[in-house]
């Protein structure tokens, strides 16, 4: 029996009932691949922000550090902005546990209805650099709060950081074996500094890869061609501004952001990577039990497949696709009336059978 060590961070909003969703699908699958999972639950988020002044202890990260995987929920409240909620919990972890590599795949599943209506024609990641760029928290104010402020914000691009991404990008490219095509996306033409450094690394990674097409694209056409071609998109490498707005749309030209899973990963595995739904708590449905789980089970399939476990990450996503193509379940995001335990339970049952 392989045992994992899981930090499950719930967090706010629907968190609270995406997280025990999947939860219940690792506990259905944990025997069925010789597998448990030592869970170790935190109460981090608003609530602990509204009683300590911040959204997680000082000694967070280091209660992270051993295990082997987090799964996360979500962090936002309408009552907190959300630059401290973000800044005070997922950015840190994001950066301290150096996971550089933001995988968000998109995949139109049988039975889900896109807005482009092209049914099974979208399967592409993107892959979001997700520790410097334009999140690095560089800059400051002058003249706070006064009338004449000033406020600096600075993207921060380093050859190592560009590097690593990007490669990965084209060994994602090249273990996927679908298109085998890489898109980088940069604004390179107005950023003439860090996105010129991206463009050239990127060149220079390229070379390395012969057997890997690749595209160059500004974002503002990427936007454009996401809608006008997603067929043609097979992995895209983006900054981290850049990776979170494009991830955005590919997710809901494949039905809903309630079916998007993401993953933090630290590919050279010295730290616990992090699993989420790329949604946030969307406090305007929180509570109600109709919140689409199938984003956090999907996060939990690839954090057992980074635990070793493909097969059962691969049974976790077969279960999700069987569900959305008998279409009996579902939840209000794609038209349907179902509640977040029923969709979970039908997850389930096809895991079991
Ligand atoms: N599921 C995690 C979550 O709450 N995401 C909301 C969000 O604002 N994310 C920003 C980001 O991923 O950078």
């Amino acid at each position: 029996m392989q045992r994992f060590s899981i930090a499950v961070i719930p967090g706010d909003g629907v968190g609270q009932e995406v997280v025990p969703a999947a939860l219940r699908v690792l506990e259905a699958i944990g025997p069925r691949y010789d597998a448990s999972f030592d869970l170790k639950a935190f109460d981090w988020g608003a609530d602990y922000y509204f009683h300590h002044g911040r959204m997680m202890p000082a000694d967070a990260l280091e209660q992270l550090r051993p295990m082997d995987a987090i799964l996360l929920g979500a962090v936002g409240d309408p009552q907190i902005p959300d630059h401290i909620t973000l800044n005070g919990l997922l950015l840190p972890i994001r950066r301290a546990f150096d996971q550089f590599a933001n995988v968000r795949p998109a995949i139109l599943y049988d039975g889900v209805p896109s807005p482009l209506a092209r049914p099974g024609a979208i399967d592409m990641v993107v892959v979001r650099e997700n520790t410097e760029g334009e999140y690095a928290q560089v800059g400051g104010f002058v003249y706070h709060h006064q009338p004449e402020e000033v406020a600096i914000q600075t993207a921060v691009f380093t050859r190592r950081g560009i590097d690593r991404v990007v490669r990965f990008a084209f060994e994602l490219a090249r273990k996927r074996n679908k298109q085998r095509r890489v898109t980088s996306i940069t604004k390179s033409n107005a950023q003439g500094f860090g996105m010129v450094l991206w463009d050239r690394a990127f060149q220079a990674v390229a070379s390395e890869y012969p057997d890997i097409e690749t595209e160059s694209l500004l974002v503002d056409a990427a936007a454009m061609n996401f809608i006008r071609r997603p067929e043609s998109f097979d992995v895209v490498v983006a900054s981290n501004l850049f990776g979170d707005i494009l991830s955005d749309v590919s997710a809901i030209l494949t039905g809903s952001i309630g079916l998007a899973p993401s993953a933090n990963l630290d590919p050279t595995r010295r730290f616990p990577s992090m699993f989420e739904p790329v949604h946030g708590s969307a406090p305007g449905i929180a509570g109600r039990g109709i919140v689409n789980p199938l984003a956090s089970i999907l996060s939990a399939g690839m954090m057992l497949e980074h635990l070793g476990l493909e097969e059962a990450g691969r049974s976790v996503e077969r279960a999700v696709a069987g569900v959305l193509a008998e279409g009996k379940f579902k939840t209000p995001d794609l038209g349907g009336t179902s509640h977040t335990n029923e969709v979970t339970s039908a997850v389930i049952d096809r895991i079991a059978g």
